[in-house]
């Protein structure tokens, strides 16, 4: 496996790379052009950028999260071609840098979703919050709290682009009549529309999975369990088209067993998220640290499914808690500097014990 970690760049992040060079086995940043609108052009000038803050502290940028597809694809509009002739183009530009996968999600309207963003764990620390009641039909209040939230503090988040939110009620009336079937077949379209330039390019897509992994406010969700991932992987039977397999979007639900996912399907999984959850019994849940007993996910049969099925792609710790002084404001809810360099440290652990283990076989 080759170890990464997500940074939103410069003027973007808190984090430095500087820090982020001193965290134990990083080989390589998850980047993304986060002021990029979805279905504009990435230019080579803006990407030779950042190939170049990178290069400096020696990280490849072989992981793009992410290239955001536009809303008329999703739904299916004739505008849909215009915006994969896009996604074409910055593929092809992305390649010129040496760019091996692109992150993406097929989600309608928001990308992941929580109810609070600093819940209070209970040893000091805070992590992301999933209050099933919160999240029911009306997504108003929901979107208001995330979108006060990074107004006052400054910052947007992929997927929750201000223009696009600033016109919920007329997209929720564009997706009106998509269901889950429709829903399959515009992904089935816009993939077979890239995979040439996947191919000529070398570039995997792989795609996220749907968070929480079930359909909210009324709209459909696909990448939600084995059965969707099948369907998803045999839809577009090929190997450009892959997954980013994230442990804590599936783990959500409590029926979804990973580890047996990451053995089934590991020769397609081209990136890796690693989240620990906690769940409780009203079907709220929380992030948690990494340390396997800490949540429900099965954090150590699924890091011991991906090695022994000698797998070498891309891997990252996904959402950490907030800890020693991380709060709103100086953290991006989710990304703080600590939790993800102590879940490095953990897997990396696990990992170099599996290797250990098998070089005594
Ligand atoms: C959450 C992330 C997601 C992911 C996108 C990929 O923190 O895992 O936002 O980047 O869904 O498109």
């Amino acid at each position: 496996m080759q170890m990464t970690f997500r940074w939103y760049g410069e003027g973007n992040d808190n984090i430095s790379l500087d820090y982020i060079k001193q965290i134990p086995g990083v080989q390589g940043i998850v980047w993304a052009l986060h002021d990029k609108m979805p279905g504009e052009v990435w230019e080579k000038d803006e990407i030779a950028k950042v190939k170049a803050q990178l290069d400096k502290y020696g990280f490849n940028m072989d992981v793009v999260e992410s290239v955001n597809v536009h809303d008329d694809i999703k739904i299916g509009l004739p505008t849909r071609d215009m915006y994969i002739e896009n996604y074409k183009q910055t593929i092809r530009n992305l390649s010129e840098f040496g760019v091996k996968v692109i992150c993406y999600n097929f989600m309608p309207i928001f990308d992941w979703t929580r109810s609070n963003l600093f819940h209070e764990v209970g040893d000091g620390s805070t992590a992301l919050f999933y209050e099933k009641n919160m999240i029911q039909d009306d997504y108003n209040a929901m979107a208001k709290y995330i979108l006060d939230f990074t107004e006052k503090y400054n910052m947007s988040f992929p997927g929750w682009e201000p223009e696009r939110m600033a016109k919920l009620d007329e997209l929720f009336k564009k997706y009106e009549g998509i269901d889950h079937e429709k829903l399959w077949e515009n992904l089935k379209y816009f993939l077979e529309a890239i995979m040439p330039v996947c191919q000529e390019t070398d570039i995997k897509m792989a795609i996220h999975m749907d968070d929480p992994p079930w359909d909210i406010f009324g709209l459909p969700r696909l990448l939600v369990d084995e059965p969707s991932i099948d369907r998803f992987l045999k839809m577009v039977d090929n190997p450009y088209n892959c997954l980013t397999l994230c442990s804590g979007s599936l783990g959500a639900n409590l029926e979804n067993n990973v580890a047996d996912i990451v053995s089934k399907h590991h020769d397609r999984i081209a990136f890796a998220h690693i989240r620990n959850v906690k769940h409780f019994e009203n079907g709220d849940f929380s992030e948690a640290s990494h340390r396997d007993c800490d949540g429900d996910t099965g954090i150590l049969d699924i890091l011991k499914a991906y090695h022994d099925a000698g797998w070498n792609g891309y891997i990252r710790p996904d959402h950490g808690r907030h800890l020693w002084g991380e709060g709103p404001g100086t953290v991006r809810p989710g990304y703080g500097l600590y939790d993800r360099a102590l879940g490095i440290m953990y897997m990396l652990g696990v990992w170099d014990m599996l290797d250990k283990l098998e070089e005594n076989k």
